[in-house]
């Protein structure tokens, strides 16, 4: 049969695209970043199969077993060898890990400073020669040091980091590096996304021990199990039995139970006539349940408290402070090193008409007076989890109390797990802001890592968006928040591109030019999000289930809860008027910021209507009025969200095709969404205008 030279063309190109299509393996995205694919038959395959020929664990522990486990699986999926836990080096290639108390070989090596400078969690990781072979050394001065070490030992693999010349010093710059699930008992998500609760409410299977495989693997070292709306019945026997099980998968990964206390549980559980902080019966009551936990869960962290809040329980009830009440809690915690995370997120509607006043205003007067195993719990901005806010100006302005910033991974306000929107650059603009609590350079990264203020007790929160979900997160672009929050409570400094580019070679494929695409999608989101939720600093126009546009909605509930209390759009014009003349919110930053963000001129167009009230025809910096400035945001968030489908569809047969589709059809969900919110914001703000 004669075939056209076209048709053999197109006949060639479909059988090409077919045999790449099926090229690539069937994934579910339940291997997170730690898939493991096999390398390419490359030179520099045969290289790292000839640095792996043997894992040398001296210790027996769960931990060392978890780390042989782990390498073994590792090397066998990324090389394709079988490394044999042996006692000794007896050629080149092996890879000893292990801490100097439990591997003499450990020992021997002599790297007392090196591994001082590392910590209990920190670790080394060198070439080195061990009885005449030589070795890569992965040494830490504590066994979960050894275990992230590990990881990160399999991530130099997984990212194509020649292992010759290795000589690796980490260590966390943060303590505590905590999950928070606020995952109900009834096994529902407060803000989940990704389907029910991994433990409640009848769970402890195997897959939590993936979890907290992942969890190790980017240094998280923590987890509250349950939502800060704290049911008090989580402090019974029973979910504490529940407790200590899921405890008893976590530590050999190094993973700390914490709860969430409710703080009338005195009288809910212990029925006494009172949870007054001062009283002594409660403090009894604390006391002995603490001791309970602790004989359950010898190593179990501590709890998170929101008091005062949203309608939960606290010491204000009893006309005490919030200090009160953190201190009767920590004073039951103390002996066991148990510690307090106390939620600054209150919004109380007496204390000022301004919302994102108010928590600095009651906490502030409280700095110093808290125990010393207390942090104050404290989001990132005044407000709650917006695509974009100013810092919270708590941090900064209780030099004498532990901060432990508070992000949401979870994707409340930003799209939930519809929305591809990568986090890492803005909790960067966080982490980065300057404070000037002690000059220029007093960044947030200062403050929470404790170098400001000389601080020993540190930490960092994010609430979880894992759920039972088989990729865990629903949209699988939800991993690269996870894998970010971890990777920066290690290390605030990295930056949000080599996150990225750390997530999509392990995730996706280290191709470089799929790399580059997925990257500039990923750095370009957030960007996208706000351009087309919150232009200019508007914030809150958005309806109750915290997804779609409402820029109308006035919730009969509570004023802080309408999107007309924050964009007070009228004729006269639009934005939060938060200057001296207006709220005065500015004056809880400091010198130069309040001056700044006092005049529209030199406030950041990204603020603008969070401090400003401005007109209409307000001229931008661009030339534009506000309000072509405005549509213009708009109009171009929706193109941006456009933009992120068609690059992903140029990525079409070179991932698999089950998360490519699962993925495209989420894009194509936000390019809808995103043309939803700029046609309902633009007619809403022209008809208020
Ligand atoms: C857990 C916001 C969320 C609530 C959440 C609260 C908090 O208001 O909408 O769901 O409650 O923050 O952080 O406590």
């Amino acid at each position: 049969m004669a075939i056209s030279s076209s048709c053999l063309r197109v006949f060639v190109a479909a059988v090409v695209a077919m045999a790449l299509t099926l090229n690539v393996r069937a994934e579910t995205g339940y291997d997170l970043w730690l898939r493991y694919v096999p390398l390419d038959d490359t030179p520099e395959r045969d290289a790292y199969r000839r640095s792996a020929t043997a894992i040398v664990v001296e210790s027996r522990s769960p931990t060392a077993e978890a780390i042989v486990f782990e390498l073994q699986r590792g090397l066998r999926g990324l090389l394709g060898v079988d490394a044999a836990r042996v006692g000794r080096p007896s050629s080149d290639g092996g890879v000893i890990v292990g801490t100097p108390s439990s591997s003499p070989l450990v020992a021997a090596l002599g790297w007392t400073d090196a591994l001082a400078r590392a910590g209990r969690d920190g670790y080394v990781i060198r070439s080195a020669n061990v009885a005449g072979h030589a070795v890569t050394v992965i040494a830490s001065a504590g066994e979960t040091g050894a275990l992230y070490g590990s990881f990160h030992f399999l991530r130099l693999i997984q990212t194509r980091v020649p292992l010759a010349r290795l000589d690796i010093v980490e260590r966390p710059r943060l303590d505590r590096r905590l999950l928070n699930h606020w995952d109900n008992l009834d096994g529902t998500i407060e803000r989940g996304y990704a389907g029910g609760s991994l433990w409640w409410p009848d769970r402890v299977d195997r897959r939590l021990v993936d979890y907290a495989r992942a969890n190790a693997s980017i240094g998280i070292n923590g987890s509250v199990i349950n939502s800060v709306n704290a049911n008090p019945q989580s402090l019974t026997e029973p979910l504490l039995e529940k407790a200590a099980a899921i405890a008893r998968i976590f530590r050999p990964y190094g993973i700390r139970v914490y709860l969430a206390a409710n703080f009338a549980a005195p009288k809910m559980l212990g029925s006494l006539s009172t949870d007054d902080p001062l009283d002594s019966a409660v403090a009894r009551w604390w006391r002995e349940k603490v001791d309970d936990i602790y004989s359950l869960i010898p190593d179990f962290g501590g709890f998170v408290v929101k008091a005062n809040s949203e309608g939960q329980p606290g010491p204000q009830d009893y006309g005490r402070t919030h200090a009160d009440g953190a201190n009767v809690l920590a004073d039951a915690l103390a002996p066991h090193a148990g510690i307090v995370m106390w939620r600054a997120f209150v919004y109380d509607e007496k204390v000022d008409p301004d919302r994102v006043k108010r928590a600095y205003m009651e906490f502030v007067p409280l700095d110093g007076r808290f125990r010393e195993n207390v942090f104050a719990q404290v989001k990132n901005g005044p407000l709650d989890f917006q695509p974009r806010e100013p810092f919270h100006p708590l941090f900064g302005a209780m030099p004498k109390t532990p901060l432990m910033a508070e992000l949401q991974i979870t994707q409340e306000y930003l799209g939930q797990s519809n929305h591809l929107v990568y986090l890492a650059p803005m909790w960067k603009e966080f982490l980065d802001a300057d404070t000037y609590a002690k000059g220029t350079g007093s960044t947030v990264t200062k403050v929470i890592d404790g170098t400001l203020e000389s601080k020993t007790r540190t930490g960092i929160a994010g609430v979880a968006n894992t759920g039972r979900d088989t990729n865990w997160t629903g949209h699988d672009f939800g991993q690269a928040n996870w894998y970010a929050f971890g990777r920066l409570a290690w290390n605030p400094d990295l930056s949000a591109r080599a996150i990225a580019d750390e997530w999509i070679t392990m995730t996706w494929s280290g191709a470089p030019e799929l790399r580059a695409t997925i990257r500039s999608m990923m750095l370009d989101s957030r960007e996208a999000f706000v351009h087309y939720t919150m232009p200019l600093g508007l914030h809150h126009l958005i309806g109750g289930d915290h997804y779609a546009p409402m820029p109308e909605n006035t919730d009969p509930r509570r004023a802080d809860w309408s999107a007309t209390y924050y964009h007070h759009a009228d004729a006269s014009g639009i934005g939060y008027d938060r200057t001296r003349r207006g709220s005065g919110a500015v004056e809880q930053y400091r010198s130069p910021l309040r001056e700044l963000w006092s005049n529209p001129g030199t406030t950041p167009d990204a603020l603008l209507l969070w401090f400003h009230h401005l007109p209409w025809d307000y001229g931008m910096k661009s030339g534009r009025t506000l309000w072509d400035e405005l549509v213009q945001s708009y109009r171009r968030g929706a193109d941006e969200a456009k933009a992120l489908e068609t690059h992903w569809a140029t990525l079409h047969g070179k991932v698999d095709e089950e998360r490519y589709q699962a993925v495209l059809a989420r894009l194509h969900r936000q390019t809808e969404d995103a043309a939803a919110w700029r046609d309902k914001c633009v007619r809403y703000f022209q008809a208020r205008r």
